[in-house]
């Protein structure tokens, strides 16, 4: 079977774009393994379409990795969602749990999926200590369902409901959110899917949606400062890496990937190994004759974009913003010392008068630790020598905030006279071996991945894992096995797991 689908895979893979599914779905029954096709030039990337017929008025789900989807009941002909604002504990890291504002249990909150022609009811209720309103982002909707306090409806009270009405006449990658600034930045949207009455072509075997989100989290709280612009937490649908889940994907595969963006900055995603074209925005589908090739697409803030790529180059391959500070954990302010300077070292996160070198207050040491220049300012609590470190010697304490690390033992390699070279260090503490936290982070979809391969995960980071049927295999019986409950990934498990209420 594997063999006769991927030499339908090879044949189809060029230029079919231009034919209809079910001229194609003909065409492969009247040809008989073993004949070939000419190959043209083309990007093998370009509009490939998988040999099998659609039915029309059924779509393939889209997956939210570590998210999952909001479920629904029929009420006659519509369908009914319950959305539950409320505040929510969001593990993005082992060790790392943030109290975020999100929806029924998570930040970003579950994904609604609908069909074009829907007629879909929202049950909203307000479970946060204060007002909120919801927005539903894209939506050619009626005004009295738009969501803008003050203008289109009143705020909903703390303990209060309210019920929106959307008939689905759109389609593609939308988003809702709260219409209250600062709770969009301590959590609140979630991805909202209208999947077309007749399916796009070409086709696609998988499809994701990733969230981009960021948190300004200072060192010992689990808050993050909504008016605080240093991001030092970026995370891909609540998680970053190295806890974020791999989109798994068989090679030969023809993969749509959903990026949404609410946050204060522009995302260039970027993939490796693939080039994919950009088919879709937050206005819905792009025209074919309008898709543009690339391996990184910006994705602005309030923008959607889709991306489609058939996968047929095999391997682990990297999906991360390209933004240097987005592919790091604990970024910001929040750095330690840098092992080289005047004063020998360059603490972090001083109060304003300290980081500029003014001597004040006690200790009084006018050669302490805390006088000196400084990265970033900090809130005054606490003390720099107590901060965790990541670019110097680690203390007793760092190493204690990050249970797990296998950094006993595992020094980074250097050269001898790397005290002398300026600049250094750069990531010889922060990216290697010794940052690995495989077992923390383990799962069905992590197997097989090189030992190690946690210590170069940070942030925005993930992987598209383009695996050979065999290991393909593998991994979904291990997915299988893991019998999740809320299993994001079970839609294309093919097992029946519970739903999310
Ligand atoms: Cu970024």
């Amino acid at each position: 079977m594997s063999n006769r689908r991927s030499f339908l895979q090879r044949a189809f893979s060029v230029g079919a774009g231009l034919l209809g599914a079910r001229t194609l779905a003909a065409q492969q029954m009247q040809m008989s393994p073993g004949m070939s096709m000419p190959m043209r030039s083309q990007p093998a990337n370009h509009a490939a379409v998988k040999a099998r017929p659609v039915k029309s008025g059924s779509y393939l789900p889209v997956i939210t990795p570590d998210v999952g989807d909001l479920e629904y009941t029929m009420d006659g002909r519509t369908k009914v969602f319950h959305l539950r604002a409320e505040v929510v504990k969001q593990t993005i890291l082992p060790g790392r749990t943030l109290d975020l504002w999100g929806f029924n249990g998570s930040s970003p909150g579950p994904t609604i999926q609908v069909t074009e022609g829907d007629h879909v009811r929202v049950l909203f209720e307000n479970h946060l200590p204060e007002a909120t309103s919801m927005h539903w982002h894209g939506f050619e909707d009626r005004i009295p369902f738009d969501g803008m306090p003050g203008i289109s409806q009143s705020l909903v009270p703390p303990g209060g409901s309210f019920v929106y009405e959307f008939d689905i006449h759109q389609t593609g990658t939308y988003f809702y959110h709260s219409h209250m600034a600062m709770q969009e930045m301590a959590g609140m949207l979630g991805g909202f899917i209208m999947h077309p009455k007749t399916p796009y072509q070409p086709h696609c075997d998988k499809d994701f949606l990733i969230h981009l989100q960021e948190y300004a989290v200072l060192p010992n709280s689990t808050i993050p400062n909504t008016m605080n612009m240093e991001f030092n937490w970026l995370v891909l649908n609540g998680k970053s890496g190295p806890a974020t889940t791999p989109l798994i994907v068989r090679q030969g595969d023809r993969v749509r990937i959903r990026f949404v963006n609410l946050g204060m900055d522009h995302h260039p995603m970027h993939l490796h190994g693939n080039t994919f074209y950009t088919t879709g925005t937050e206005g819905g589908r792009i025209p074919e004759a309008g898709w543009w090739p690339g391996n990184t697409v910006l994705v602005g803030v309030a923008q959607a974009r889709d991306v489609e790529f058939v996968a047929t180059n095999p391997g682990d391959w990297m999906l991360h913003c390209h933004l240097p500070h987005h592919m790091m954990n604990q970024m910001s302010s929040n750095v330690g010392r840098m092992t080289r300077s005047v004063m020998g070292h360059q603490p972090a996160g001083v109060d304003m008068e300290s980081g500029m070198g003014m001597m004040q207050g006690t200790p009084g040491a006018p050669m302490g630790d805390d006088y000196g220049t400084s990265l970033g300012r900090g809130l005054g609590f606490g003390s720099t020598n107590d901060m965790q470190t990541s670019n110097g010697a680690m203390t007793a304490k760092a190493m204690q905030a990050m249970p797990g690390m296998s950094m006993g033992g595992a020094t980074p390699e250097i050269a001898a006279d790397a005290n002398s070279v300026p600049n250094f260090p750069q990531d010889a503490f922060m990216e290697s071996p010794g940052m690995a936290m495989d077992a923390m982070v383990e799962r069905p979809e992590n197997y097989g991945l090189r030992p190690g391969w946690s210590g170069f995960m940070m942030g925005m980071m993930n992987f598209v894992r383009v695996l050979s049927p065999d290991t393909y295999a593998e991994v979904i019986g291990r997915m299988r096995e893991a019998k999740r409950v809320n299993d994001p990934y079970a839609p294309m498990l093919g097992a029946a797991t519970e739903g999310r209420a």
